[in-house]
């Protein structure tokens, strides 16, 4: 069969592209062990609510004085509604969804996953900047999506009070890598 000289290069580039993308994605998800936010550890969700890794929601400082934050989403709230982090300090969310799913976006930073039931997400980053931050529901999830905001409230470090002992779950040991 007679391909023609430009078709041929066309075809050679396509599949050249073809190969860099399918490359590049083996390596960071093989080589360096990038995988998205979700399907990190898997929950219930029917006890997603009291499920010891997800309860009780809110801010929680562990052994190592790592700050976490447990929120699950429900139609149409994110529970907790309101968390105050310290700034400049690594926080690890911890996120999950008790009924359909949700998008946990902290509007103006790197902060956002999804929030699926059955799973839980996983991300951790720090905020610089003190103040207030909307937190917004990013995934379509039914008639009351636009009312799904919460608030993140940033303060100086030295001005953060971390929750007390009785807000602080002991099981807090077991960090899941990634
Ligand atoms: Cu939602």
């Amino acid at each position: 069969m007679k391909v023609d000289i430009y078709e041929r290069v066309w075809m050679w580039g396509v599949a050249v592209v073809l190969a860099v993308f399918f490359i590049s994605t083996a390596v960071a998800a093989y080589g360096r062990q990038f995988h998205p936010p979700s399907h990190i550890e898997t929950i219930d969700p029917r006890t997603a609510l009291t499920d010891p890794r997800m309860a009780p929601q809110g801010v929680s400082v562990d052994a190592d004085g790592r700050v976490h934050v447990r929120v699950v989403g429900v139609t149409f709230a994110w529970l907790p509604a309101e968390a105050t982090v310290p700034a400049g300090t690594p926080i690890t969310f911890h996120l999950t969804a008790a009924d359909v799913v949700h998008g946990y976006q902290i509007v103006g930073t790197n902060g956002q996953a999804m929030a699926i039931p059955g799973y839980i997400s996983q991300f951790t980053t720090q905020f610089m900047t003190p103040g207030e931050y909307l937190i917004a529901c990013n995934e379509y999830c039914g008639v009351g999506h636009h009312m799904m905001a919460g608030k993140l409230i940033v303060v100086p470090q030295e001005d953060w009070e971390p929750p007390t002992a009785s807000q602080s779950p002991a099981l807090e040991t077991e960090e899941v890598a990634g």
